[in-house]
């Protein structure tokens, strides 16, 4: 159910983004791009936004250019992070890196653009929110994407390889680099349903612990996961010496902290009923994936 789920949002997804590249002015940067964003991917972020939206029984045309402008930034997060200066990947879902593929200036022009058009979609004409319901989302996902939120999250997280940094300092690089965009797509939805600035935050606080549990989640990928099924590398948090909680307190126990999470993450969502059973469903798969 929940793949079938996923798959139809990613389908969703996509056709919205190659139908407003094809409507731009066409460019030589286009084409990797597309490659980089289109095709590829569960599309997780846009199915959490979709199941949130669930909870507010808020419609799919108000959310469809949040769901790509999304997308947008996080595969602009995962072009720079394949790069040499960073992860040094060759292989992302399943296909060479864009870098691999274009080479690296290509992959950073794209990845730059990518992250550009995101802005561009949340301020498109045809995006059925109202004017400062656009200007409150531009500056979140503006503060969730930037120094303060993944970019930051990312330079933490490079600084810190092979050295012994405490739980709270990995904690905190790591709702900064996966966190601050589930913080996003929860917030974001928020304000669509117009909620008060408490409320607001506290669902951008709910989104950003989901992050966390989707960051422990890729961790144990890394460790049990099939390099086939999750479509990259896998083992290389420990051979590069990267700060996880895994490598800080073990498997054992770096799962025993993110089934509390979990359940701290249910608890919330309790009050909303049968409205929320989409968003746990995905919450669920986030534990039990093997992709
Ligand atoms: C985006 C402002 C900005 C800067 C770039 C390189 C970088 C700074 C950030 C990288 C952050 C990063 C790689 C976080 C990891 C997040 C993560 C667990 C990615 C895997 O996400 P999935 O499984 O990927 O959703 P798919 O392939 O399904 O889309």
């Amino acid at each position: 159910m929940i793949k079938k789920k996923l798959k139809k949002n990613a389908i969703t997804v996509d056709k919205f983004l190659i139908k407003f590249i094809k409507n731009q002015k066409n460019s030589i940067l286009a084409k990797p791009m597309k490659y980089g964003v289109i095709s590829g991917g569960k599309k997780i972020r846009s199915t959490i936004i979709l199941d949130t939206g669930k909870i507010f029984n808020l419609r799919q045309n108000k959310l469809i250019n949040i769901c790509a402008a999304v997308e947008c930034i996080h595969s602009y997060s995962l072009i720079h992070d394949d790069l040499p200066c960073m992860d040094n990947d060759n292989i992302r879902r399943g296909k060479p890196t864009t870098h691999k593929k274009f080479g690296e200036a290509t992959a950073v022009l794209a990845g730059s653009s990518l992250l550009t058009l995101a802005f561009e979609i949340i301020s498109a004409k045809k995006n059925f929110i109202s004017h400062n319901q656009k200007n409150e989302i531009i500056n979140l996902l503006a503060n969730c994407s930037g120094h303060t939120g993944i970019a930051g999250g990312q330079e933490l997280d490079l600084k810190f390889e092979n050295k012994r940094k405490n739980i709270s300092q990995i904690i905190d690089m790591q709702r900064k680099k996966t966190g601050k965009l589930f913080n996003f797509c929860l917030q974001s939805v928020a304000i669509v349903a117009k909620k008060s600035e408490k409320e607001k935050k506290l669902y951008g606080k709910l989104g950003e612990e989901i992050g966390l549990l989707f960051q422990l989640a890729d961790d144990f990928l890394d460790v049990k996961g099939s390099k086939k099924l999750v479509g990259k590398p896998t083992k290389k948090d420990k051979k590069k010496g990267k700060s996880t909680l895994i490598n800080l307190i073990g498997y054992q126990n770096a799962f025993k902290y993110a089934y509390k999470l979990r359940k701290n993450i249910l608890l919330k969502l309790k009050k909303h009923g049968k409205n929320a059973k989409d968003l746990i469903d995905t919450i669920d798969f986030i534990l039990e994936r093997n992709y």
